[in-house]
Parts: C-alpha cells; structure tokens; sequence
C-alpha cells in the first residue's frame, strides 16, 4: 500500500486547481521508449540527425522513416494506468491541466479533457511548403524518394524539433496553467529539455505545492516540494485513488449524510 503524505493530500483534496507536466517517462508503462534512459532512443539514435530540422533537411527518408515507425509503435500501444488516473483525477479537481512533452496522443485517448501538448502531436503531418495539414506519410528506410505533399514539399510530423520555437499559444496556456496551479505534478520527465523544463519552477514562484514522480532522480528532484520515487502507472493509479476517497469523505460531511 503506498502511502502519501498528510501535506500532499490536504492540498490535492483541497485545491482547486491541478496542473501536470508530463514527459516520456509517463509513457514508459505502455511499451514507448523514452530519450534518455539507458536503454532511451538518445542511446541508439542521434537527435541531431532525427529530431532537428537539419537532419530533416540532409536526410528526409530517415527522419519520415523514423517518425512512422514510431506513429505505428504508438497506435499499437494503450494508455498506461498513469494516463488514465490522470483523466480521472479530472472527475475530482477541475481543471486538471495536462502539459505535455509527449507527442504520441496518449493522454487525449486516456480521457484527459485539458492537454496542452507542447511538442506537438506525431499523428498530424504537414507540408513543410504550403502547410497543408495531410494524410499521416508511411515511409520505410529503404524509399528512394521522401514523401511529398500534392504541391511538392516535403511532408514533416507536427511536431517540435530541437532548434525550433514551440506554438505561441501551447507555450502561452502552458505557462498560464503553471502559474495558476495549486498543485503542480511532474511526472516522468528528465526536466532537461527547455523551455518545458522550465514549467516546475514558474509553478513553484506562483505558489504551487511542486510534487515529483518519477523512478529515479532528475534536474528539479531537489527544488520539489515531495517527491513520489516510483513508476507513474503505480503512483498515480494510489494517488488519484487516495484523493478521491478524502473528496468523497469531504463532500458527505459538507452534506450531513454522516449524521443524519
Ligand atoms: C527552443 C520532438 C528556441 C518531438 C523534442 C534554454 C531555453 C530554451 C531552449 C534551450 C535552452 N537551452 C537549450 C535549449 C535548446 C533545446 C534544449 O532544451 N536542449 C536541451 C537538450 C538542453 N530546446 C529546444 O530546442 C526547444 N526549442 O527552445 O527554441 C527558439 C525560439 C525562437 C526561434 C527559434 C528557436 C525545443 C525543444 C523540443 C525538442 N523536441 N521532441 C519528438 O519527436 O518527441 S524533445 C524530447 O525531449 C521529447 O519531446 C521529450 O518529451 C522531451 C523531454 O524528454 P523527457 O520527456 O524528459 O524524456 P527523457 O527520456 O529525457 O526522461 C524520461 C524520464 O522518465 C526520466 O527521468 C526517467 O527516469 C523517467 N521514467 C522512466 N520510466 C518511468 C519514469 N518516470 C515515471 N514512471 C516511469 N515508468
Ligand atoms: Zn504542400
């Protein structure tokens, strides 16, 4: 049984406002790999050369090729216990503000109502050209040509590469929902990939209670306000579990139903 602090669940019964940073490691539990573990993409794949528009642009069969293995990887995958907490930890506290690194959609098919996905969503293609939004490419290593819009560009995930700006709007409600938090979850992410690895520390300076989850330490574990050392599909699952008994309690005592 997994026990959570007294702070933790006065704030999380209480609060009203819940916003939660997600990054690779809260898909883990559904068979996606993260970057920077060990056994990480990073370590067999160079992000230089498939997540930045140079390598896009000196190699576009790899990058399309790349992005379709793991557009297909994905749609094979459900949502992990973690993702499904978090869109039931909505019923209770709302909003629930899901920000997320991740671009394989997961959160949206769990449930949650309020993702802001900062780094785009590898579902959706686009014309590097007319900016067309088209049919998803399927491109194996081994084409001899890339994928090509009607007009003749080059067709790219919608997602965001090293070296380019995030959405204006995504960074904008992202850094809204950090500073309007009263509890701010960081669940699965390194926290090295900025600006999003900047969210803990702006909720932080507006006041929120920060609480990390994750398996192992990370660049924010020492300026948390708690840190949760676990998997996320273990974690979350209690925790959401936990604070909804104590609003169930809560809403029956404010009612009178115990004594009658
Ligand atoms: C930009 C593409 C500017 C989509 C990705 C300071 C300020 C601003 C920018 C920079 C800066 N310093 C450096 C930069 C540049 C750069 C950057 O941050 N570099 C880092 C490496 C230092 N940032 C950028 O380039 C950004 N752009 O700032 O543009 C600009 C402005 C105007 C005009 C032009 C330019 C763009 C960054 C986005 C890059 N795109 N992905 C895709 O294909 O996925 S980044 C990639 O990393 C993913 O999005 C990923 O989500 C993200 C972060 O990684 P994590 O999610 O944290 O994953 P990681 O593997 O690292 O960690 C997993 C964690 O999970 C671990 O802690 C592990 O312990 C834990 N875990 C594992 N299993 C579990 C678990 N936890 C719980 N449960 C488990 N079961
Ligand atoms: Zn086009």
């Amino acid at each position: 049984m997994i026990s959570f602090s007294d702070r933790l669940l006065d704030r999380l019964s209480q609060c009203g406002r819940v916003a939660v940073l997600t990054g690779a490691g809260a898909s883990a539990e559904s068979g996606i790999p993260t970057f920077r573990d060990p056994q990480g993409l990073w370590a067999r794949f160079n992000p230089a050369e498939l997540a930045s528009p140079q390598g896009f642009k000196s190699n576009p069969v790899r990058v399309q090729s790349w992005y379709t293995a793991r557009r297909k990887a994905v749609l094979e995958a459900d949502p992990n216990p973690g993702h499904r907490a978090l869109a039931r930890l909505q019923d209770f506290v709302h909003p629930t503000i899901v920000i997320t690194q991740n671009v394989d959609g997961l959160h949206h098919r769990a449930g949650s109502d309020d993702v802001i996905e900062v780094h785009g969503n590898l579902h959706r293609t686009c014309c590097v050209s007319c900016r067309q939004e088209t049919e998803p490419f399927d491109v194996s290593p081994n084409d001899a040509e890339p994928a090509r819009c009607g007009c003749g560009g080059l067709l790219r995930p919608d997602v965001v590469w090293f070296g380019e700006p995030l959405q204006a709007d995504a960074l904008q409600a992202a850094a809204a929902a950090a500073m309007g938090a009263d509890v701010f979850l960081v669940v699965g992410t390194g926290a090295e990939v900025y600006p999003a690895a900047g969210f803990p520390l702006i909720a932080s300076e507006a006041g929120a209670y920060v609480v990390e989850v994750n398996v192992r330490a990370t660049a924010i574990s020492d300026s948390a306000d708690e840190v949760l050392r676990g998997p996320a599909g273990v974690i979350l699952p209690a925790l959401v579990d936990a604070v909804g008994r104590l609003r169930t309690a809560v809403a029956k005592s404010a009612s009178g139903v115990d004594n009658p």
